[in-house]
């Protein structure tokens, strides 16, 4: 009798044990060539374990995972982990010359993910040039052991990895890009789980397919890993219910469609509730800019009731707000609200020490002899922050800091307001020479534990446009947005401070604003930037360094011993 009990007790001890521990979790990246068939055309890919999309990784709220990445590809390459914060330790954000030098052909670099807060789905991708295209994955992120959703349980979860494929190389495009000076070129397909889907040529076999039975629930999980674009999103006859945004938990919005910019992700529950069929899930790009060179593609896959049925050929194809229509896109971003329970608390900061106003514009450089552009244009595109087009720098600005050997490799005069102040939306005869940035590498220090209020305005310079911009080592409350000019007498009046959405990325709206708050008690070198691709590479982007604090355990852990060098 007593061995038993003392054995139940023994057990109990373990479970709550178990419960109260947080794991380490281990994962090896192999970066490599690996060949796949798309839109009848086959090449080499930059690709994660040769997948693409690439490896999910899967851990619990609180998890530490530490992911070998070996470089065994003919391409510098670094791995961001987006959305984690990574508290105290920059070392393994990722951002290429922000926070590290990158992994070079052959080389290796241990890194370490640590979990804190997050929790729902985030993802991981490339952070070095153009190779996020194939370079990404999901990083989904479990309750604790023996805590549940604060939702209905799921009966299957499903990837939802939305992409793009571009049937020449991927560097290339990059480089004829830089080189042109001008827009990129389109995609070829826009795809879900890596596949075209029925409506492009070649494309009907491998279309990605979803099994579900009526009556059940199902959560996708879901990123926008495209380059270029915001997407819309929907399921024919379908409602779709959101209950997370960027790792954290949401009031469920019931929506028949979805936005999700590049680099966001959403938890969305599905009820299988229609009648025995076949259903599209489709996506395609919202660009609020109609213009001919717009890439206007459908990507599909299908929901398939399990049963015995007559589908309907094609299957029922979903309703999705037309490309351009920018009050639909607008309009779901700003619906979505924290949870804000008491089990998943806020804590929005009320008192703010750091006021900040960033203008985001589209620029204009001239081709000179001396800087020439490939082809026959005058003038090539660049894309500020407080007009200045960020240049990124040789080597790291995280060890450059941590040695105290900034000077030379940055500035800390980042400003914490734009030089001018002018119409920033005005839609016509905006003068030209507005238009011309200046070129730095500036960063904005800010104290630790500071509380932050940063107001994003768009501008029309060249065009207007959304901004998806995404801040590294933190997550913000979306406070408010709008289209327009903000005006801080007027708009912070309406802010949201009792439930606003928790994200780590948020479209800025096209020739509009959107105010975030969060609090820098992230020690660290943090890029933000802006998400689509082609942007950043512009230059729509800046550095914060957030300073340490006071204790022993509010400064920047020491960095690896295998940090690649420059
Ligand atoms: C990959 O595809 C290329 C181009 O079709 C071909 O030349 C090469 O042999 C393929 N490699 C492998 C390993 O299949
Ligand atoms: C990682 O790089 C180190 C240093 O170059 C090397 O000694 C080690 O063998 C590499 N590991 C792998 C798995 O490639
Ligand atoms: C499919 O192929 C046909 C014939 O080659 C071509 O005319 C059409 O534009 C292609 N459609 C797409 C979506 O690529
Ligand atoms: C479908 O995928 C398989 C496996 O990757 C590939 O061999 C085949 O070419 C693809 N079919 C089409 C039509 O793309
Ligand atoms: C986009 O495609 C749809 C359907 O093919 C077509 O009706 C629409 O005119 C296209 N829009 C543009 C801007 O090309
Ligand atoms: C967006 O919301 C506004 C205000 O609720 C409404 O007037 C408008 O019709 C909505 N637009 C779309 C496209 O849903
Ligand atoms: C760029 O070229 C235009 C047209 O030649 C000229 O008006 C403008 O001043 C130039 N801008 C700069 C910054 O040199
Ligand atoms: C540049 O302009 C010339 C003359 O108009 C034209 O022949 C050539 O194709 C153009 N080159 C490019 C790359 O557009
Ligand atoms: C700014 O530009 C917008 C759009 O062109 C216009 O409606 C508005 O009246 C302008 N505001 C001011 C103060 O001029
Ligand atoms: C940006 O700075 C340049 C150089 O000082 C100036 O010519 C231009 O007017 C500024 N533009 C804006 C929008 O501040
Ligand atoms: C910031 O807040 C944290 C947690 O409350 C505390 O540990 C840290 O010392 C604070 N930092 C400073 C500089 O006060
Ligand atoms: C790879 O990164 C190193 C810096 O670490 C740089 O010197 C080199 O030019 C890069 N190579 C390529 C192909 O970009
Ligand atoms: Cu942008």
């Amino acid at each position: 009798m007593k061995i038993i009990s003392f054995q139940v007790i023994g057990f109990f001890l373990i479970l709550s044990f178990i419960h109260s521990q947080s794991a380490t979790l281990q994962y090896t990246f192999v970066v490599e060539e690996t060949n796949h068939t798309r839109l009848c055309t086959t090449k080499n890919v930059l690709t994660v374990n040769g997948q693409f999309p690439g490896p999910t990784i899967t851990a619990r709220r609180g998890d530490t995972v530490i992911v070998d990445v070996i470089n065994k590809g003919d391409h510098n390459i670094t791995i961001h982990w987006h959305g984690v914060k990574q508290p105290r330790y920059p070392w393994s954000d990722g951002p290429e010359f922000v926070t590290q030098c990158p992994i070079k052909p052959g080389g290796n670099f241990s890194q370490k993910v640590f979990l804190s807060d997050e929790e729902g789905t985030l993802w991981w991708h490339a952070h070095s040039d153009w190779a996020r295209a194939t370079i990404h994955g999901l990083f989904v992120i479990l309750p604790r052991l023996g805590t549940a959703y604060p939702f209905r349980q799921p009966d299957v979860e499903y990837p939802v990895v939305i992409g793009e494929w571009w049937n020449a190389d991927i560097q290339t495009v990059y480089e004829n890009f830089v080189n042109g000076g001008g827009d990129p070129q389109n995609s070829d397909a826009l795809t879900i789980n890596g596949q075209p889907g029925d409506l492009y040529n070649c494309s009907a076999p491998n279309t990605t397919k979803f099994a579900v039975e009526k009556g059940k629930t199902y959560l996708f999980r879901m990123v926008n890993a495209a380059m270029n674009n915001l997407a819309f999103f929907a399921v024919a006859n379908h409602s779709l219910t959101v209950v997370g945004c960027d790792g954290a938990y949401t009031k469920p919005l019931v929506s028949n469609y979805i936005t999700i910019s590049p680099g966001q992700t959403l938890d969305i529950l599905l009820e299988a509730n229609q009648p025995n069929n076949n259903y599209y899930m489709a996506s395609k790009f919202f660009n609020g800019q109609p213009s001919s060179a717009f890439e206007n593609t459908t990507t599909v896959a299908i929901v398939e009731y399990t049963g015995n049925f007559t589908s309907s050929t094609p299957p029922v194809f979903p309703s999705m707000p037309a490309f351009n229509n920018r009050n639909a896109s607008f309009n779901f971003t700003a619906s979505l609200r924290s949870l804000a329970s008491a089990e998943h608390p806020i804590d929005v900061p009320l008192t703010i020490k750091r006021t900040l106003f960033y203008t985001l514009s589209i620029n204009s450089e001239n081709c000179t002899a001396a800087n020439p552009c490939e082809g026959n244009r005058t003038a090539r595109f660049k894309a500020s922050v407080n007009n200045i087009t960020f240049a990124m720098p040789k080597t790291s600005i995280l060890q450059a800091y941590y040695r105290g050997l900034g000077a030379g490799i940055y500035g800390d005069d980042f400003p914490d307001q734009p030089p001018l102040k002018f119409n920033y939306t005005q839609l016509t005869n905006l003068s030209r020479a507005l238009r011309f940035p200046e070129t730095g590498t500036e960063v904005s220090m800010l104290k630790h534990n500071q509380t932050v209020e940063l107001v994003f305005q768009g501008t029309n310079l060249l065009a207007g446009i959304d901004h998806p911009m995404h801040l590294h080592g933190h997550s913000f409350y979306v406070v408010g947005s709008g289209f327009g000019n903000y005006k801080r007498s007027r708009d912070s009046l309406s802010y949201n401070l009792i439930d606003p959405p928790l994200m780590q990325t948020i479209a800025v709206p096209q020739n509009g604003w959107t105010a975030i708050r969060f609090k820098a008690n992230n020690p660290g070198v943090w890029f933000m930037h802006c998400h689509l691709e082609r942007h950043v590479s512009w230059g729509m982007g800046m550095v914060f360094i957030v300073r340490n604090g006071k204790t022993e355990s509010s400064r920047v852990l020491p960095p690896p011993s295998d940090m690649p060098p420059c």
